[in-house]
């Protein structure tokens, strides 16, 4: 029985015995459905805040959030950039299946989106900050799938990056609707820490001393890391202060334990780690992001679980923390019996990861994270295999290491199961979006991919015969990689 259930049950008896006299006004409201809010930045990776082990981070209030909550140590960007990301939380879906396999391609998701289920059970919903799928360019207007259509609009994003505008309208939002009949989800949604790394006045200066990762090579990468680090160090600190406001707000409200607070970033950023830069890599610093869930009516304090959870699976787990049922057709799974302690057994054991389009030769790469294996391949052959229990920094790559052999074969085999499985293939494709931009040799992978370190794409001499066929050459949309 799940926190809707019981909370439910306790609601229906209070009330009863309100109604007789016998109680005063504590039975959770909403007959025991939770509010929802999910809090995510853009391009932070979990690697960068004290809960996740990081002496350089300042996070206090994030850090209080993990203590009383559960903490996720292998959350998993599936497709680690902005619009797939976005894709797969709002739909439950992988990329392959919700047509958002690169940036500013078409959202086609075949299911009822999150922000519909709870709306249809009853939830009043809102949506604060950066949207960015479906956007007008795409569809003419912008399409909001179950949230009002209202908000920051994506067109600000070049210019607004003040976390705090964002913040004051979830702020808003929570005021209004306390004490009102429904209960509601509410997501907010920030820029930061994303590049330019330039933070807020005054934050930078609080990072003088970094520890910059080991994975970061000598050279061009750690002068680029020293250069970075401090700012996207400060912008995160700066978002633990709009943070903080937030929870303040739901305390001021009298709602924080009757809500199910979460936080989580789209990706993170390798910042110099493996000699590379940016996202739409497999690594951990681009992959792995923060996943922090509270929710004291459920799930106790201090929980961490070390198994790994992906996109898809942030849907239907929040529907099932909340009591709602989970809709059908979902690749993704719900992970709350785990996170209430009364499954020991995650309902998947891997998290598949799918990047059509960036870097490596296309079709770009997959793999398959596991609790204690990271495994990627491009089409050509097999390409990394960390050992992540025995190397967390993922710095000894074991797929041509003799004694890995049978490991890499059964890791292949398995990776070429679960692209079965799943439907997803190497021949995928998608129309539009910024697809062109990564094809290798053009300008895009030249100037965002590597600090000197070999990566696959590199050394591809590609024809005109392999190019992607009977797709029109047009300009693509997106002058940054969100
Ligand atoms: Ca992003």
């Amino acid at each position: 029985m799940g926190f809707g259930c019981l909370d439910r049950l306790a609601a229906v008896l209070l009330t009863a015995l309100a109604a007789a006299g016998c109680a005063d006004a504590a039975e959770p409201p909403h007959g025991g459905y939770p509010n929802v809010l999910f809090v995510f930045s853009d391009m932070q990776r979990a690697r960068s805040m004290g809960c996740y082990g990081d002496a350089n981070a300042r996070t206090p209030h994030l850090d209080t959030l993990a203590r009383q909550g559960a903490r996720f140590d292998a959350a998993i960007s599936n497709t680690p950039v902005c619009c797939p990301y976005r894709a797969c939380l709002m739909s439950g879906q992988y990329a392959h299946h919700n047509g958002v396999m690169s940036n500013s391609v078409r959202f086609r998701p075949t299911v009822k989106c999150i922000a519909e289920t709870f709306r249809d059970a009853g939830y009043e919903t809102g949506y604060s900050g950066k949207w960015h799928i479906s956007t007008p360019r795409e569809v003419g207007k912008e399409l909001r799938y179950g949230f009002p259509e209202s908000g920051t609009p994506f067109g600000l994003y070049r210019t607004d990056r003040e976390s705090a505008n964002v913040t004051d309208v979830a702020i808003k939002f929570i005021a209004e609707k306390a004490g009102g009949e429904k209960p509601w989800l509410l997501f907010v949604s920030w820029i930061l820490p994303h590049s330019p790394y330039k933070a807020p006045v005054g934050y930078r200066e609080h990072f003088n001393k970094i520890a910059i990762p080991p994975n970061v090579p000598d050279g061009a990468a750690t002068e680029y890391a020293q250069q970075c680090l401090p700012d996207y160090y400060g912008m995160i600190e700066s978002l633990d202060d709009e943070f903080g406001r937030l929870v303040a707000a739901l305390e001021k409200a009298g709602v924080l334990d009757d809500t199910i607070v979460v936080f989580s970033s789209d990706h993170g950023d390798m910042i110099g780690s493996h000699g590379l830069k940016a996202k739409r890599w497999p690594y951990g610093e681009s992959a792995r992001i923060p996943l922090l869930i509270r929710c004291p009516r459920s799930i106790r304090a201090g929980t961490v679980i070390a198994d790994p959870i992906g996109s898809p699976d942030i849907y239907p787990t929040l529907v099932g923390l909340a009591g709602i049922r989970v809709p059908d057709g979902l690749d993704g799974a719900d992970f709350s019996p785990l996170i209430r302690g009364e499954s020991s057994k995650p309902p998947r054991d891997y998290v598949y990861l799918e990047m059509p389009y960036a870097y490596v030769p296309w079709p770009g790469w997959r793999a398959v994270r596991t609790r204690d294996l990271m495994y990627a391949r491009t089409v050509d052959k097999p390409w990394l295999l960390f050992d992540l229990e025995k190397d967390p920094w993922q710095m000894k790559n074991l797929v041509d290491d003799p004694a890995s052999e049978a490991l890499v074969k059964q890791m292949d085999g398995r990776l070429a199961a679960i692209m079965r499985e799943t439907g997803d293939s190497w021949d995928v494709r998608a129309d539009g979006g910024d697809l062109q931009k990564w094809l290798p040799g053009v300008s895009k992978q030249q100037g965002q991919a590597s600090l000197g370190a070999d990566w696959p794409g590199k050394a591809v001499d590609r024809t005109a015969d392999d190019k992607p066929k009977g797709r029109k050459r047009k300009r693509a949309h997106a002058s940054d990689d969100e």
